[in-house]
């Protein structure tokens, strides 16, 4: 009936689990959660509705029961590089973008829609943003973006793909949309900006240039202290996990001494 995909299967044990394995393993400094009372108050925002009528304040209870401090100079804002944000940020070791939080780890990556006069989820199909943009995930990110905005504060870190086509600061966009508007100026000292190419990818956009050069007007414009670096070196390690032998990946320093070889014994 709707173009996107259908709720993904086994959603209630996923995300119960998922609330567990965060409040016990990934973040036990939150403290104690419901994480049953979490999932009722989720369901309860999008069941038995028509599903293009779900608005973000709809997840407002959701969102009290499961928020938490998100340490400062921690957060992690990105656009096009879902996938190397999560492995960067090391399930909230190194950095805590939204996805590591106890409200976004919860939906990551997941799907969910109900239907009008049914309490049943809808396991065949969910509609897309372009069917309607009040959907229940469309509306679920952009209630946890404005959340988690509202609550970061210190050095805010932001990764761009300077390979995206379209550009690295899409408009519209979560960040550019959700996010920039709810940050809160008193309780940030920097923005730092990341601009990292894919390894094989093209050199599109840059610090200074073209989208990366709109965002940087727009954050100075607003008045924060704006860095920006273009193929900051620890994501770029990261990265050349996967392309060892590219001109891009090499440690120059070290170079020698990798060919050197085991130290022999005879
Ligand atoms: O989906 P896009 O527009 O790339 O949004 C990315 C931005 O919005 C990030 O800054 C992030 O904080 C937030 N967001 C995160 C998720 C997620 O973690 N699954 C989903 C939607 C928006």
């Amino acid at each position: 009936k709707w173009k996107g995909e259908g709720t993904t299967q086994n959603l209630e044990s996923i995300v119960i689990g998922r609330c567990y394995d965060y409040i016990r393993i990934v973040n036990p400094a939150v403290g104690e959660k419901n994480c049953s009372e979490i999932w009722e108050a989720f369901k309860n925002a999008f069941i038995n509705k028509d599903p293009c009528s779900i608005l973000p304040k709809d997840y407002e209870l959701y969102i009290n029961l499961s928020l938490h401090t998100i340490p400062p100079n921690k957060s992690l804002f990105w656009e096009n590089n879902h996938l190397l944000v999560n492995s960067f940020a090391g399930r909230g070791q190194r950095y805590m973008p939204l996805s590591d939080t106890l409200f976004g780890f919860f939906g990551d990556l997941l799907n969910w829609c109900g239907q009008a006069n049914s309490i049943e989820l809808d396991y065949e199909s969910c509609p897309t943003a372009e069917e309607c943009e009040n959907n229940a995930v469309e509306s679920f990110w952009r209630m946890a973006s404005i959340t988690y905005a509202q609550h970061s504060s210190g050095v805010i870190h932001v990764l761009l793909n300077g390979s995206a086509v379209g550009g690295a600061y899409p408009e519209p966009g979560y960040f550019a949309d959700y996010e920039i508007p709810n940050l809160q100026k008193d309780k940030i000292s920097q923005i730092a900006i990341w601009v990292v190419d894919d390894v094989e990818g093209p050199d599109i956009d840059s610090c200074g240039t073209h989208t990366v050069e709109k965002l940087e007007n727009r954050l100075k414009t607003l008045g924060y202290d704006v860095t920006c670096t273009d193929n900051y070196k620890s994501v770029m390690l990261l990265l050349c996990v996967d392309y060892p032998d590219d001109s891009k990946c090499t440690l120059s320093s070290s170079a020698p001494a990798a060919q050197r070889g085991p130290i022999s014994s005879d």
